[in-house]
């Protein structure tokens, strides 16, 4: 039966994490129960992922739980306000990790070396995701990759939802509208898209596999008569493929592997809940060791997606897998990534999300992200464009639209809001260097790509009960505008540092709330003070062959540091050594900076490429700039400069100072005097 733990908890114990669930990042007096559920139109308490996992932070110091139970296990922090904390499960073993800090960082690092750190993820992943369900044909589907690329919308990938499937066979295409996929793959990849096939863990009774796959029994059983069980669903008339028999995964990531060589570089791995909500017949076959729903459920998507995970090593075995999960439990991170399922297209559900993603940010779980605009509706422009204010700035950036909703292709709005979404598309893409980075660290150390602005200001309790400002990574503090009508956007600046408001290079004392103006396509943003930041070009795609000019942004304040990660982008041979690490120092010296460019370990070869810096924040001009002791030529104009293969020139009307010259494989240094 149900088993739980009760303690006492200390004074000024706060709570944080919990995965999913949107709602205050401050889960004192929440209670809060996980059983994977397909749950459209969600309020805070959305269901569809499952991570018992959470930190507590009392006096600066932080510890964590992780609650290893999939059986419904449920959290009270005190929401009878009588100083007792619960967790329990409906089921099975009071198995808990009590996770020693003393900050968050170290309490995430263990937890993802227990769970496994997320793996580093193809760099067009990272790009912009053009979604859609209810495109119809492939005809239709290539209009919308001419589109995109003519007009100038970067994007990385187009995803395929159910409708290229014939009558929701497994593994079919509609031989009318889909008549030739694998030519149409290879159009894609001329255009330089990905594809992501969406791919359902249930098969309907009328497929032609159907009969020979209850034969094998690989299907979940009903468990009074031993049958597969079938249930009926909007998809039809399913049986749900048992994931939990090795025998059934190891067929089904054989299939897999022979679905994606036709030219799938991704899977979208959707109704994993299962999405069934109810299933007290089911009986999952564990080897033979059968269990229940309530111990099964939750287990589910985590288990189907390492079978789609297996299937595409096999079909590419130095080819970064890639899944898309709805559901997951605690570790997913080590199969898929995950997004927060179907959304409604409202201002609520837009803070929501917010909220969920910086809460699933700290569970382990890097790679999220929500169906921009909403799935369920069609946004008005403005919320549109704050929800892709918000996206752009995620970990996961798509937009995804229910086949009922108005199209939501990045033209549809028209002047003046068409120039708007293709900059913020375009932002993304200059970030990207520095988005690669950050997933590098957190494959590496589990440091969370975005976090709570907690998490590196525990000692400013005020920091505590920010719920819609983020950092992506340590230096980047995100606060997306969720208010219809909005113009300003107030913002707590965590205490500890000084802040740079990104747009403008306005310096500010941490420790306050600040109004910021927040004009219609522009995410406020503010770095730490010092912070240097590398941006790429803007591309059409992430392999597009622009040349990979890196533009340095160096932030007034203090001195900083950057570590930039590269590799090919999609293979494994980073294991064997093909990357690269250069770091980005900067020195203040009075009004003068010294910038040192490292290259450190590794034997990627990033190919020529020149480099940008721009000093931030600067009132005056230098006198000189100087490379490697070799004075720099001064230009007259930007334009001057960009077409130069070197040289600085001091921007008053932004107060930059521009310094361009030819990166090397050796350490340069640049010093203003
Ligand atoms: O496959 C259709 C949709 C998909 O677009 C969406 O992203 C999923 O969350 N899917 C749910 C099935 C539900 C249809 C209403």
């Amino acid at each position: 039966g149900q088993i739980l733990s009760r303690r006492f908890e200390l004074p000024n114990d706060q709570y944080f994490g919990l995965g999913i669930k949107g709602g205050p990042i401050n889960r004192k007096g929440r209670a809060l129960f996980f059983r994977n559920s397909d749950e459209a139109g969600y309020g805070e308490d959305a269901l569809y992922q499952s991570f018992p996992f959470y930190y507590t932070l009392n006096n600066s110091i932080a510890h964590g739980i992780f609650f290893d139970n999939p059986a419904y296990p449920f959290f009270d922090m005190n929401s009878a306000g009588d100083g007792i904390v619960t967790f329990g499960a409906d089921k099975g073993e009071l198995d808990y990790y009590i996770i020693a800090g003393p900050t968050p960082f170290e309490v995430s690092n263990t937890y993802s070396r227990l769970t496994v750190f997320n793996k580093l993820p193809p760099k067009w992943s990272l790009g912009y995701h053009h979604s859609r369900y209810g495109w119809l044909s492939a005809d239709e589907i290539l209009g919308i990759a001419n589109q995109l690329r003519t007009d100038d919308f970067p994007t990385d990938t187009l995803w395929f939802d159910i409708d290229y499937m014939d009558n929701r066979q497994k593994f079919s295409w509609n031989p009318t509208t889909f008549p030739q996929p694998i030519q149409l793959h290879q159009s894609l990849d001329a255009l330089g898209y990905k594809r992501i096939y969406i791919d359902e863990p249930c098969i309907r009774t009328d497929d032609r596999i159907w009969p020979y796959l209850d034969a094998l029994g690989y299907f979940v059983k009903d468990n009074t008569s031993g049958e597969s069980l079938v249930n009926d669903i909007w998809f039809g008339n399913v049986s749900w493929f048992d994931f939990s028999k090795s025998e059934a995964s190891t067929w089904m990531a054989s299939q897999i592997a022979i679905f994606t060589q036709t030219g799938i570089d991704g899977l979208w791995n959707d109704l994993n809940e299962p999405a069934n909500n109810f299933m007290p017949d089911a009986q999952f076959d564990f080897d033979g060791d059968p269990r229940g729903e309530v111990e099964s459920r939750n287990l589910y998507a985590l288990l189907a997606n390492k079978a789609a995970y297996e299937g595409q090593l096999l079909a590419r075995p130095n080819v970064r897998p890639w899944n898309f999960s709805r559901s997951g439990y605690a570790g997913i991170q080590r199969y898929a990534h995950t997004w927060s399922g179907d959304a409604n297209s409202d201002w609520p559900t837009l803070r929501i999300n917010i909220e969920m993603s910086i809460s699933t940010g700290l569970s382990g779980q890097n790679q999220f992200g929500h169906d921009t605009g909403g799935f369920l509706g069609s946004p008005d422009a403005e919320l549109f464009i704050r929800w892709l204010e918000f996206s752009a700035f995620t970990p996961l950036f798509r937009n995804h639209s229910i086949n009922t909703a108005a199209p939501r292709e990045p033209w549809v709005y028209g002047a003046p809001y068409t120039e708007t979404i293709r900059d913020l598309i375009k932002t993304r893409y200059r970030f990207l260097p520095y988005i690669y980075s950050l997933f590098e660290t957190a494959a590496r150390t589990g440091r969370p790509v975005l976090t709570p602005t907690f998490f590196y200001s525990t000692g400013d309790p005020d920091t505590y009960s920010q719920d819609h400002d983020f950092l992506f990574g340590p230096n980047l503090l995100v606060a997306p505008v969720y208010e219809q009508g909005a113009t300003t956007r107030l913002v707590y600046l965590p205490y500890g540092s000084d802040w740079v408001n990104f747009h403008d290079g306005t310096q500010i004392a941490g420790g306050q709330s600040v109004v910021v103006d927040a004009p219609l396509g522009q995410t406020p943003l503010f770095v730490r003070a010092g912070t240097v930041l590398p941006m790429g070009p803007v591309v059409s795609h992430t392999n597009d062959g622009t040349q990979p000019h890196l533009d340095v942004h160096i932030f007034p304040g203090g001195d900083g540091t950057f570590v930039l990660y590269e590799d090919d982008g999609t293979s494994f041979d980073y294991k064997s050594g093909l990357y690269r690490y250069t770091r980005f120092d900067n020195l203040l010296n009075g009004d003068n900076n010294v910038v040192t460019i490292t290259p450190l370990a590794g034997a990627y070869d990033t190919g020529p490429r020149d480099i940008t810096l721009r000093l931030i924040g600067k009132s005056q001009s230098p006198t000189s700039v100087v490379l490697d002791s070799a004075p720099l030529s001064e230009r007259t104009s930007a334009a001057e400069l960009a077409a130069a293969n070197s040289g600085w020139f001091f921007d008053t009307a932004t107060s930059t100072v521009l310094i361009k010259f030819p990166g090397a494989a050796s350490t340069q240094t640049v010093s203003t005097l």
